[in-house]
């Protein structure tokens, strides 16, 4: 195992990641690296956002000679335009998009992406955190040629990498291969993610709960009484606190970092019957994976772990609960009636 130093760069851990898979032919880390540069590119965008209003529509063309748009709008064709050019994709999903996105002729590769281009969309024009997550899986039809929809529904436990990109107070990578959880912070002077958080574990005592506590009249009764719990207990670890932001990325970058656990729970608005409102293939099911590799864990509010989950439909939602191991083992309990 390679000691890991603070400052390496992006692409250097890609390389190391691929080195542990001996037979790896270096597609995912072809893959990745053009991910990395989508990043930048819509990093720079955001960061423009605010100026945007100022200069106007026509007062500026973006990187690829247009005049500037909707920022998700920009996020979303960013990413296909470099995942359909990368020769190791075959098929992808975008929350953007209604359909399977099909890559260009004659570049298919044996990786499909699923992916949220700029998650939290009610803080884009607000200058809040807001994000991209992506999930990668290998193709499961014959190669070569397109991939279909069969590619993108397999569970997330089958997921080869997952990761997400924070575009907060800077500019923030982590992902996973399935060897840990690694973070890069871009050093927007030179345009290079270096390593900031080496091996990430997200603490197991934590002190944040997140939810949007305005839907509580709607909470069903477990739910209520495991928020009221954490509200009156100390946890071990002094009192819980609430912190919600309103962007996924950015609520679980937090606990990933200071521990702390998120919940999208069903209510009695959306029913029993209902899912939720965050989706399973680009949002839910990459964080998850990134929350085990850390040492985290994520569930379903009726206890089924995410990963586990067959998908049936490309914008399939799903309750989410996620976050350190700790929190969310108290939150099953609740939620199976035992406390
Ligand atoms: P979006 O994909 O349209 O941005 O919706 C997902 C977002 C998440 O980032 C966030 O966790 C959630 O919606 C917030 O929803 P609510 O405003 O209902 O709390
Ligand atoms: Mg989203």
């Amino acid at each position: 195992m390679l000691v890991k130093r603070k400052g390496i760069t992006v692409s250097r851990q890609i390389m190391d990641d691929q080195l542990l898979h001996p037979g790896a032919t270096g597609e995912l880390t072809g893959l990745l690296n053009d991910l990395v540069v989508a990043g930048k590119i819509i990093s720079a965008e955001v960061n423009m956002a605010g100026l945007a209003d100022i200069l106007g529509q026509s007062g500026r063309t973006n990187i690829q000679g247009e005049n500037v748009q909707k920022l998700d709008v920009f996020a979303n064709q960013t990413i296909k335009r470099r995942m359909e050019q990368c020769g190791h994709v075959c098929v992808m999903a975008s929350e953007e998009d209604d359909d399977i996105i099909p890559v260009l002729e004659g570049y298919e590769g044996n990786y499909t992406i699923a992916f949220d281009p700029l998650d939290g969309s009610t803080n884009i024009d607000v200058n809040v955190s807001i994000g991209t997550i992506f999930s990668i899986h290998r193709r499961l039809s014959p190669a070569p040629g397109q991939g279909n929809v069969g590619d993108l529904l397999q569970k997330g436990g089958k997921q080869v990498a997952a990761g997400y990109i924070i575009y907060g107070s800077s500019t923030v990578m982590v992902y996973t291969t399935g060897s840990g959880v690694h973070g890069f912070t871009l050093d927007p002077s030179v345009g290079e993610f270096f390593l900031s958080h080496p091996g990430i574990k997200i603490p197991d005592a934590s002190l944040y709960y997140s939810v949007n506590e305005a839907y509580a009249n709607h909470w069903f009764d477990s739910t209520r009484r495991f928020i009221d719990h954490l509200k009156t207990t100390d946890g071990g670890n002094g009192a819980y606190s609430l912190r919600y932001i309103g962007s996924l990325v950015a609520d679980f970058h937090r606990n990933l970092i200071k521990g702390g656990i998120f919940l999208y729970p069903r209510d009695k608005k959306s029913g029993e019957k209902s899912e939720g409102k965050l989706r399973l293939l680009y949002e839910a099911a990459p964080l998850a994976m990134i929350a085990e590799q850390a040492g985290g864990r994520a569930i379903t509010d009726d206890g089924r772990r995410i990963l586990d989950i067959e998908p049936t439909k490309l914008h399939q939602r799903v309750p989410l609960i996620i976050g350190s191991k700790r929190d969310v083992d108290l939150a099953e309990k609740f939620l199976r009636g035992e406390m």
